[in-house]
């Protein structure tokens, strides 16, 4: 990143601070911002997070996800964080028309905008890019970002959270776009608390409960799944099957593996 002195000098005194990513965010989406959130936080910002769509209930568990602001269901609000923000991150996305009404709203703003993404041919939008076709995400370059911040060792365990879903996510669970460099990233995520395991535990639990509701041998009640209680009214809302269909498939792909009682 050209100019990095000066954004930092700006990040060095307490500011507003907006971050956004892409519509039908993944969990390098969701990953990315709400690690970068926590970050931001820890040195003392107001920081918001903005999605233009929902995000899925598997990542419910997310550190900070009940404080993101999804433009969808809250236009007004969304207008007013954007309008208010000195700085807007703009996360794993490379041209604002990915994120619809969004990209509308900071257009115009003139508040300093940065671009963190590893997509190719990020359009010319932000005062700051940092873009790194390489990486295997941009949860990694979040990484980076704090490294190069100078605050790698004050990495709390949301943080690192948060960037390795979204690293497990954009790498198939390791399985393409991986480097040693990323590894080393992963060995210190590790380090810092995240818990593999657990990480799994979760995805196999939500599933279950997924397959329970979806199957009938489980009220939507008493399930616990959050948003997914709205499927108690699966009739009415036709596309609420469709999302927990696609959240169901998206866990499969994660896991890798058949239901236990398919
Ligand atoms: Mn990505």
């Amino acid at each position: 990143m050209e100019n990095i002195h000066e954004l930092k000098a700006q990040l060095a005194s307490p500011k507003d601070i907006v971050i956004i990513s892409h519509r039908n965010p993944d969990g390098d989406a969701i990953g990315s911002s709400l690690g970068l959130y926590h970050y931001l936080l820890s040195q003392g910002h107001a920081v918001h997070v903005v999605l233009p769509s929902e995000y899925p209930d598997a990542f419910l568990w997310m550190p900070g996800i009940q404080n993101i602001i999804v433009f969808d269901s809250d236009q007004e609000r969304t207008r007013e964080v954007c309008e208010r923000a000195q700085i807007i991150f703009c996360l794993d996305f490379n041209s604002l028309d990915r994120i619809d009404k969004v990209g509308e709203i900071i257009q115009p703003l003139n508040s300093v905008k940065v671009l963190i993404d590893h997509h190719l041919y990020p359009e010319p939008f932000a005062d700051y890019v940092m873009s790194d076709t390489t990486a295997s995400s941009t949860a990694e370059m979040v990484f980076d970002f704090i490294v190069l911040m100078g605050h790698r060792p004050d990495i709390s365990r949301a943080t690192a959270d948060c960037v390795y879903t979204g690293i497990v996510t954009d790498t198939g669970s390791f399985k393409f776009s991986t480097s040693p460099k990323l590894f080393r990233i992963v060995a210190e995520l590790l380090e810092l608390g995240v818990d593999v395991n657990e990480f799994g535990r979760f995805a196999r639990d939500l599933q279950q409960r997924f397959r329970g509701v979806l199957t009938g041998t489980l009220e939507p009640e008493d399930a616990a799944l959050g948003k997914l209680v709205s499927l108690a009214g699966v009739r009415n809302y036709p596309s609420r099957i469709k999302c927990a269909l696609l959240g169901w498939h998206a866990l499969m792909q994660a896991l890798d593996e058949k239901p236990a009682h398919a």
